[in-house]
């Protein structure tokens, strides 16, 4: 293995160990973990000599400036915020990897065409406020201030955690790259998934990233004394949500070439042993490369859910946190990605669509995107368990270094032919 390659394993390891957590890994926006993280990524982009500011929602941005005043942005990113209990690779492998490609070319001393930045983007999981992509949203200039209103677990706004992280939330749209300055965005992320695996590959090109809404559904019914109230006079929120949940799994199993649906989060109240829940809520994440059949099914379990709460005499409410369309990947940079890994001398070179939510997502509404999976582990993630090795590390920074010899290339003759 190179230095280069020994240092992203060692730079995980520390990331790893930075959590709010002592028993796992969970990073959430803007936590005490949080902003420890994103300063020791800003020193590791610093000593990669690249200038970096932290903007208003927490994104860590490293540029190396092209000499060529007019030059467009190319952005390299990946988050920094993690899940509950979660991996170590799922966002500082891409954030880690784009600071080695940087590092190359300083030390190569390679002439760029565009601005070379890394984005290490603060909120991409939306664990805490359910705002997925939260900090790519700001560069995309897609930040609906809506949002500044949600609340946490604890009650507290995403505008006052903002505030007191020390940012201007008025300072927010200036996050923004604006399209016209975009040329491209390249994301390199575990695949978090089996198919790498099975082909006994280290590496593929990404062709899609799966439309996603994410909903959160409220059951209003009445808390009773669990021991005297008979069961035919009830009105049961949770089991409303478990009739509820069996029909999603249902209609999911029905669809599941194309379509996966998820209940992670359940909050009981009052969570008494004995008493009847009357007020449940809990989300639904909901996914599948066919838009037209995820608003279908989308619809399909809304009637449902309302129709369940009127059978058991419960209140429903039905909130869709967000949604965003399939992805497709754009075609140039694939091209310019698939041989890469050619040369690299991996083959076969395949392509895989993306269950996961990405950062790109927010991007491609403002730029070209493109990106390369990492084979992990039995396609493990969101788990402690999420592992990729060190050799599959090595094969994906070299196809990354070609890619970037690629790109650099193929700008300068633009730049030199206009
Ligand atoms: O949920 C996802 O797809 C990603 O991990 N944010
Ligand atoms: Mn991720
Ligand atoms: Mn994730």
């Amino acid at each position: 293995m190179n230095t280069q390659t020994e240092r992203i394993i060692d730079r995980l390891n520390v990331l790893g160990s930075i959590s709010d957590e002592e028993s796992c890994i969970s990073r959430f926006f803007m936590t005490n973990a949080h902003v420890i993280a994103g300063k020791m990524i800003s020193d590791w982009m610093i000593s990669a000599k690249m200038e970096v500011r932290k903007d208003a929602l927490g994104n860590i941005r490293g540029i190396l400036r092209s000499k060529h005043s007019k030059a467009k942005h190319f952005v390299i990113g990946s988050h920094y915020d993690t899940v509950f209990n979660a991996g170590k690779y799922d966002g500082p492998l891409g954030i880690i990897m784009g600071i080695e490609i940087v590092q190359r070319i300083i030390d190569e001393d390679i002439e760029l065409p565009f601005h070379l930045n890394i984005i290490a983007f603060a909120d991409e999981e939306g664990a805490r406020f359910n705002t997925a992509y939260l900090g790519s949203s700001a560069i995309a200039g897609n930040f609906d201030s809506k949002w500044l209103q949600r609340k946490d677990d604890k009650g507290a706004t995403l505008h006052d955690v903002i505030i007191k992280n020390g940012s201007l939330v008025d300072s927010i749209t200036k996050s923004m790259i604006p399209k016209k300055d975009w040329l491209g965005y390249f994301e390199i992320h575990i695949e978090q998934g089996p198919v790498l695996c099975n082909a006994d590959l280290p590496v593929a090109v990404v062709n899609s990233i799966a439309a996603q809404a994410r909903v959160n559904i409220k059951w209003e019914g009445t808390n009773g004394h669990a021991g005297t109230s008979p069961m035919h006079l009830r009105n049961d929120a949770f089991c409303g949500v478990a009739e509820f949940a069996l029909a999603a799994e249902e209609i999911a199993v029905l669809h599941k070439e194309q379509l996966v649906a998820t209940i992670g989060k359940c909050n009981v109240s009052p969570n008494t042993s004995n008493v009847i829940p009357g007020h449940v809520s809990h989300s639904l994440d909901i996914r599948s490369p066919n838009d037209q059949l995820l608003t279908e099914v989308m619809a399909t379990l809304k009637e449902k859910a309302l129709a369940i709460a009127k059978k058991r005499q419960l209140q429903c409410q039905w909130k869709i946190m967000q949604s965003n369309a399939s992805v497709t990947c754009d075609h140039k940079l694939k091209t310019m990605l698939t041989s890469s890994i050619v040369k690299a001398n991996i083959n076969p070179v395949i392509e895989i669509p993306s269950g996961a939510g990405h950062d790109g997502v927010m991007i491609s509404k403002i730029a070209p995107i493109a990106m390369l999976f990492v084979r992990c582990k039995d396609g493990i993630s969101h788990n402690p368990k999420e592992y990729t090795n060190p050799k599959d590390i090595h094969e994906a920074l070299n196809t990354c270094h070609l890619f970037m010899n690629t790109m650099i290339q193929s700008n300068l003759i633009t730049n030199t032919s206009t």
